[in-house]
């Protein structure tokens, strides 16, 4: 997968006119939606990976061999933004949700040691509501056992029957091959 950065935005009106699909990556801060993108298309500077939670606050469009976008969407649910910067910023994530037709399928990455946490389980919640095809990407796997592997991958099939959930990591690549094709998938429908 052959991506190349085209801009970052501040303002919805700022995305691209083109109607090709769009692949968003969506996520709180510090799940790692950039890692995953650096991954998924080999291209480790590609988006920013930051320490600092909170950073993303724009949307950062790459193009992929001119048949597609990866969206690199604002992180949700930081508390520690001031207020009036959140609202935006959750306005701004808001805006793009309702407004991209040709979004094809949203990656909700979630860490895998904490579960989906209340805002993640929103975040599904109105993905299902506005029916917009998701998958779930449980990032960081690397760090847990087996058995807690286990666990993540029953609760989930338990709350959410019928959603795809990908095991991932962005240490051991796990997952990777899995989401690549999702991919191809949603844009080839
Ligand atoms: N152990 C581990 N760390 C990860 C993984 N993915 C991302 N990280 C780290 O988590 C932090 C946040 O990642 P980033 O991609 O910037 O998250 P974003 O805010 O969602 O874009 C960085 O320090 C990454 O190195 C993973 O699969 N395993
Ligand atoms: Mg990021």
């Amino acid at each position: 997968m052959n991506a190349t950065f085209l801009k970052s935005i501040v303002k919805i009106d700022d995305l691209p006119k083109s109607d090709r699909p769009h692949i968003a990556f969506l996520g709180r801060s510090n799940v790692g939606k950039s890692s995953l993108l650096n991954s998924l298309t080999g291209q480790k500077g590609l988006a920013r990976v930051s320490a600092t939670p909170g950073r993303t606050q724009t949307i950062n469009v790459f193009d992929v061999d001119k048949r597609f976008y990866l969206i690199d969407l604002p992180g949700y649910g930081y508390a520690k933004t001031s207020k009036v910067k959140r609202v935006a910023f959750e306005g701004l994530l808001n805006q793009y949700l309702n407004r991209t037709e040709n979004l094809k399928l949203s990656l909700v990455i979630i860490d895998a040691r904490l579960g989906p946490t209340d805002i993640d389980r929103e975040m599904f919640a109105f993905l299902e509501d506005t029916q917009k095809p998701f998958v779930v990407i449980a990032n960081k796997t690397d760090k847990l056992k087996k058995t807690e592997i286990a666990a993540l991958t029953k609760m989930l099939a338990d709350d959410y029957p019928g959603v795809t959930v990908v095991l991932h990591s962005n240490v051991t690549n796990k997952g990777a091959g899995e989401i690549r094709q999702l991919i191809e998938q949603a844009i080839a429908e």
